[in-house]
């Protein structure tokens, strides 16, 4: 059982507590069977429709979206949701976040129509969602996007490559980040919602990775939306995608501390039970400081990660340089700690399937997406150069 005394913490409240309870009782359910550790496209994309919607089901989505304008994300029962669902599944960490993620700019942004049309049923697990924003040209550089939202009478129309979207494929609707105005840069940028079906929409390519989940290219090839599809205002695509970012790097955070209590639990059972020159692993001085390490940068990283989401929630303000720490050292650190488990498992620890070999694979891409590390490091060096912070 991992180490549940940072619900102490007070950062929160009882149900934030309760949320835990409910989770580890369905995760108890069932859920590590489902999907993780597949490489058949076809059960992973099954096994994350079915756990969309146990999750909808079970009500444990309601925290992705915010139905009603003026409401806000709770954006610690996120992390926690990230954290413990990451300990048990991976693949269903990734489809939980997703419905937050390929929805964040309608609950961010989205006018009463836009919500009430794709919202609840997101929460409901009957809607499978998906953000798309990187291409082949743009991925930290997001002012470099290239596909263009051409206005054509009472619509637009997209043209361009979109790449490593998530859930690109199974997805019912993509959040569309595309350039719709002659400024260059960030500035020129705008968000749609884009029906999957949506004539000129085609999901290109699969793109299998080493932690295999739904991922693909999208192809818009003269792709017509209706004005009703823009959210926000023509122009504000930068800062909408920014402000999501600004919520889901924090949970990021937290998938990673999920992963990493995951690597120190499979690592204390297996040093009591492994013995070696004649006792157990256990009672190795080297091993025990492998043990302080590992246990050290994860209440590190989860302070990092519930500071960030406690200063959003409770302070309500701005936490661009909060999120961009959380994300950066929770990831770094749980691939460090996933790499001393595998390391104290010897062979065994890299032997295909075992836990600790597949969280080795499942932790490596979250250093990468939704900003890079490097990215974060800028992003803090900014706000501490502007002040803020400092
Ligand atoms: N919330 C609201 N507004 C924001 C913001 C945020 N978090 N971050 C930036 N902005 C605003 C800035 O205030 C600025 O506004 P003004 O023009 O009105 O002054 C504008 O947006 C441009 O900001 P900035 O100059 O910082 O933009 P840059 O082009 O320098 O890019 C980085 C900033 C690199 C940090 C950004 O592009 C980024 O985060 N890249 C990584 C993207 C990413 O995560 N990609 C992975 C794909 S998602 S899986």
């Amino acid at each position: 059982m991992a180490d549940t005394s940072y619900l102490g913490w007070p950062f929160f409240g009882e149900p934030h507590r309760r949320l835990v309870r409910e989770l580890e009782q369905f995760a108890a359910g069932g859920l590590s069977d489902l999907g993780h550790g597949s490489d058949d496209d076809a059960a992973i994309d099954a096994a994350c429709r079915e756990i969309v919607r146990r999750l909808g089901q079970a009500g444990l989505l309601n925290h992705c979206c915010v139905p009603v304008a003026g409401d806000r994300f709770d954006v610690r029962s996120l992390a926690l949701s990230r954290d413990v669902l990451a300990r048990h599944n991976p693949l269903a960490d990734f489809a939980f976040a997703m419905q937050g993620l390929g929805t964040g700019p309608i609950s961010l942004s989205g006018d009463e129509r836009q919500r009430a049309a794709y919202l609840p049923a997101v929460m409901r697990g009957e809607r499978i969602a998906a953000f798309a924003l990187s291409e082949p040209q743009a991925g930290s550089d997001v002012g470099a996007i290239a596909t263009t939202a051409t206005k054509d009478g009472a619509g637009y129309v997209l043209n361009g490559t979109k790449t490593w979207i998530s859930n690109g494929g199974i997805a019912d609707h993509y959040v569309v980040f595309a350039r719709s105005g002659g400024e260059k840069g960030t500035r020129g940028l705008s968000a749609f919602i884009v029906d999957a079906g949506t004539p000129g929409l085609q999901v290109a390519a699969r793109i299998r990775t080493i932690a295999p989940h739904p991922l693909a290219t999208l192809v818009f090839d003269g792709c017509r939306v209706a004005e009703s599809a823009l959210l926000g205002a023509p122009g504000e695509g930068f800062k909408i995608a920014m402000g999501t970012l600004d919520v889901f790097r924090t949970t990021v955070g937290a998938a990673a501390l999920g992963l990493a209590r995951r690597a120190l639990e499979e690592a204390l059972r297996r040093i009591r039970e492994r013995t070696v020159f004649g006792k157990p692993l256990a009672e190795y001085q080297l091993t025990q400081a492998k043990i302080g390490d590992m246990a050290l940068a994860i209440d590190a990283a989860a302070l990092l990660v519930y500071r960030a989401a406690w200063t959003r929630d409770v302070l309500q303000r701005r936490v661009t340089r909060e999120a961009a720490m959380a994300k950066l050292y929770a990831t770094e650190a749980a691939q460090q700690v996933i790499d001393m488990a595998v390391q104290l498992f010897g062979g065994t620890g890299v032997v295909s399937g075992v836990t600790v070999e597949t969280l080795y694979r499942d932790i490596r891409a979250l250093r990468i997406y939704e900003g890079t590390s490097e990215i974060q490091k800028l992003v803090i060096a900014g706000a501490v150069l502007s002040g803020d912070g400092a």
